[in-house]
């Protein structure tokens, strides 16, 4: 095993890995350490898409790379391209397929069918309604639900026209997409045309192929992602500033610990309920224990500590250290980052590992379906399995003393009733603020944790060199537990790490330097920000024209892939470090990294060391400064009514 500061910046990830070591249970840091990743497949120049293959492209000297070809002829670009958009179409099913979920549960939530689930909010389905031109005047909320599900229902099997957040975008925006051609018709669709596209012999031409990964992605960011959260915020409330606590510490050595891990916050949310549950609270006492304590993990997580407060337990690479404490009773998985490792790992200890969707199931691990017609009772059926494994705990419990307040549920809705009041909600204070430089601009840094670096460090590391330049961060996913972990997500963070002018705004309004927005399909949150910002005025008339830019330090999934390139393709400046899942070829890498910013005045960059990528996020935020003529700072001037006649 390596130096244990090479594992994580967060010490209760480093207790628990050397505890798993000590008692030679193997984790993904040990398995990371045997298998290292191959050297072709990492530049993404193999190709295995016909049975001719596999074709393998390795970087040669540039004429040699030119002369090669796969069997069938198809060069390195399109191999690379080909790679790279089906990607992006795997990320974008993951992220539509749960929106799907959500929008039926929605449906047969409107519809009184769905067991132990209401609207919540019905000042947001009025607001989404309105935006599927949907009449809601002197109608019944469940009529309104019920058309909208339908009309939601169907952005994902459209074949002709547009999606209809397309439209939710500043104008400028859409124009560009529409001059190249790239505005999502139906989701599915696209993912579809990106798995006919890149067949054996089919698209050849690897910036057309790149073309369809932009649709592609756009349907996921304006149509899936924007989906899933419209439609849970309606369902399980929009969030709002909350306080909650985050780490491996949150778990209790008294008391029947579940952990709800993956990324639907559907069966999450009927588990908040059941813990309330009076007959289960008196069973968990029967078996001796205190209570019933529900945390989090991933993004399952994130949901329900921005909705309820339930604590969070930790991100991608502490899953399996959760069970290692040995104070896990369950862990339930429903879809997305959830490693197969979980199943040996739990079978060193009593934890009952369960998974729960339709969709995924790991061989020889208890499968309890979660269906929203009898939710409640599968959840209610759970956590009795929980209490009943209480008494079966078999070690020796090591919980990390490392918990740390966070204050999390930064929606949009939330921003700008923060920033402008309940009766003036908008982000006119937000855009003066930038416009008189006490806010140098915007980033969004979002995405998972990579083994291949150091956990966490990616993220900690850009963060705080972000805000130290006044540049107010925006988070999502494991990089927003990170954060959490660390002590960023608190008011006091700002006169700590923050430079002065972002400590001011950052005091006068009482929120933290780095605003938690949510799981990662809350990525969709950050669209809408920016959108709101250009409409706001002042700032341009696009996204590409705000002081703004992404970042993903230690992406490892598909999805972070297609969050990146719906970024890019709505105009923002992105980084990501790891890996370039394009280092194959030049062509392609220098198409995404500069072609890209001519056509849709976003751009790719790759930049592993997180200082180096944070410093080139701020040269973007200042080059978009000066191109707005606001990279000098100043004062607004309040004008008498003598200054305004000399206006003419
Ligand atoms: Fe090789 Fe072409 Fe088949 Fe790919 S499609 S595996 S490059 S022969
Ligand atoms: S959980 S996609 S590891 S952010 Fe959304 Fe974390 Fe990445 Fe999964």
């Amino acid at each position: 095993m390596e130096d244990k500061d090479r594992i994580s910046v967060d010490p209760a990830t480093v207790e628990l890995v050397e505890k798993a070591q000590k008692e030679g249970i193997k984790t993904v840091f040990d398995r990371a350490y045997e298998i290292k990743p191959c050297p072709i497949g990492i530049e993404e120049s193999c190709c295995k898409i016909c049975a001719m293959g596999p074709c393998r492209l390795p970087r040669l000297k540039e004429k040699q790379q030119r002369e090669m070809a796969g069997v069938c002829g198809a060069t390195i670009e399109t191999i690379v391209a080909r790679n790279f958009a089906r990607k992006i179409a795997a990320g974008v099913a993951a992220h539509s397929d749960h929106a799907r979920e959500v929008a039926e549960t929605f449906l047969k939530t409107a519809r009184g069918e769905a067991q132990g689930f209401s609207i919540k909010d019905e000042m947001k389905l009025i607001s989404v309604a309105l935006d599927f031109g949907i009449h809601v005047e002197g109608r019944d909320i469940k009529d309104i639900a019920i058309e909208l599900a339908e009309k939601v229902l169907k952005e994902f099997g459209k074949q002709k026209g547009k999606l209809t957040y397309i439209k939710k975008a500043p104008f400028k925006r859409q124009e560009i997409w529409e001059k190249y051609g790239v505005i999502p018709r139906g989701i599915d669709r696209e993912v579809v045309e990106i798995m006919h596209r890149t067949h054996m012999g089919v698209d050849q031409d690897y910036k057309h192929i790149l073309l369809q990964a932009t649709r592609c992605a756009l349907a996921d960011g304006w149509g899936g992602s924007m989906i899933s959260t419209d439609l849970q915020d309606i369902m399980f409330g929009t969030p709002v500033p909350v306080i909650g606590n985050i780490n491996l510490g949150v778990l209790k050595e008294d008391e029947v610990n579940v952990i709800v891990h993956g990324h639907e916050p559907l069966l999450p949310e009927l588990l908040v309920v059941a813990t309330k549950d009076p007959e289960l609270k008196d069973l968990a006492k029967k078996v001796g224990a205190k209570g019933i304590n529900l945390a989090g993990m991933c993004c399952s997580a994130n949901e329900v500590l921005m909705r309820h407060g339930i604590p969070c337990a930790g991100n991608f690479l502490q899953q399996e250290l959760a069970i290692i404490t040995g104070a896990v009773e369950v862990m339930t998985v429903d879809v997305q980052c959830e490693m197969q490792g979980l199943k040996g790992v739990a079978e060193c200890f009593h934890t009952r590992l369960i998974t729960t969707s339709d969709r995924a199931k790991i061989e020889g691990v208890t499968h309890i379906e979660f269906h929203p017609e009898h939710g409640l009772d599968t959840a209610k059926k759970i956590l009795k399995l929980a209490i009943e494994n209480f008494p079966n705990r078999r070690h020796n419990i090591y919980i990390p003393a490392h918990t740390h307040e966070t204050v999390v549920g930064f929606s949009h809705e939330t921003i700008n009733y923060l920033l402008g009041g309940l009766f003036r909600a908008s982000y006119r204070p937000l855009n003066d603020n930038i416009i008189n430089g006490r806010i140098r601009g915007i980033a969004g840094v979002v995405g998972c944790n990579n083994v291949r670096t150091t956990h966490d460090a990616g993220h900690l590391t850009m963060i705080k060199e972000l805000i130290k330049h006044d540049v107010l961060v925006l988070t999502t996913g494991c990089a927003a537990m990170a954060c959490g972990k660390a002590g960023l997500l608190i008011p006091e963070a700002a006169r700590k790490y923050t430079g002065s002018g972002l400590a001011e705004v950052c005091e006068a309004v009482g929120i933290p330097p780095v605003l938690h927005m949510g799981a990662c399909v809350d990525n969709s949150r950050i669209l809408i920000a920016a959108s709101a910002m250009v409409k706001e005025g002042g700032l341009g008339d696009d996204i590409s024209d705000l002081p703004a830019a992404g970042a993903a330090p230690e992406w490892m999934s598909e999805k972070a892939l297609a969050i990146g390139h719906y970024f890019v393709a709505s105009g923002i400046y992105t980084v990501f470090g790891t890996t370039w899942p394009a280092l194959g070829s030049e062509k392609v890498t220098e198409h995404l990294f500069k072609e890209y910013e001519e056509m849709f005045k976003g751009m790719w960059a790759f930049e592993p060391d997180p200082i180096k990528a944070a410093q080139l996020m701020v040269s973007h935020i200042d080059k978009k400064r000066k191109a707005l003529g606001i990279d000098k700072a100043r004062e607004r001037i309040l004008f008498d009514m003598d200054m305004r006649r000399s206006l003419g």
